[in-house]
């Protein structure tokens, strides 16, 4: 791994921090569908993106973890997907 990569790894998990100091609201661990539509609130206003409406919520926590998940974001989940954002491989799996 060169320290560029490294430097992105630590920046994610800063990220994942923060974003669950800011949302996990009941501290369960997890962001549930409600903590999960907060968090998708603010990045689309931070982002200027489209209206998240109830569908784009279903959508983005399939694409957090697939079909088959239990919806409800786990920590490893979100570092996984800003890590695909960045391109970088999960080597952990
Ligand atoms: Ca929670």
């Amino acid at each position: 791994m060169d320290s560029e990569t490294e430097v992105i790894l630590q920046a994610i998990n800063d990220t994942a921090e923060d974003i669950w100091k800011e949302f996990d609201a009941d501290e369960s661990g997890f962001l549930e569908r409600e903590e999960f539509k907060n968090f998708c609130l603010k990045m689309s206003d931070a982002l200027n993106l489209k209206k998240i409406t109830e569908e784009v919520i279903d959508e983005m926590i399939i694409k957090f973890e697939g079909e088959s998940g239990d919806k409800k974001i786990s920590k490893d989940e979100m570092k996984r997907y800003l890590k695909d954002l960045y391109g970088i491989k999960d080597e952990t799996e």
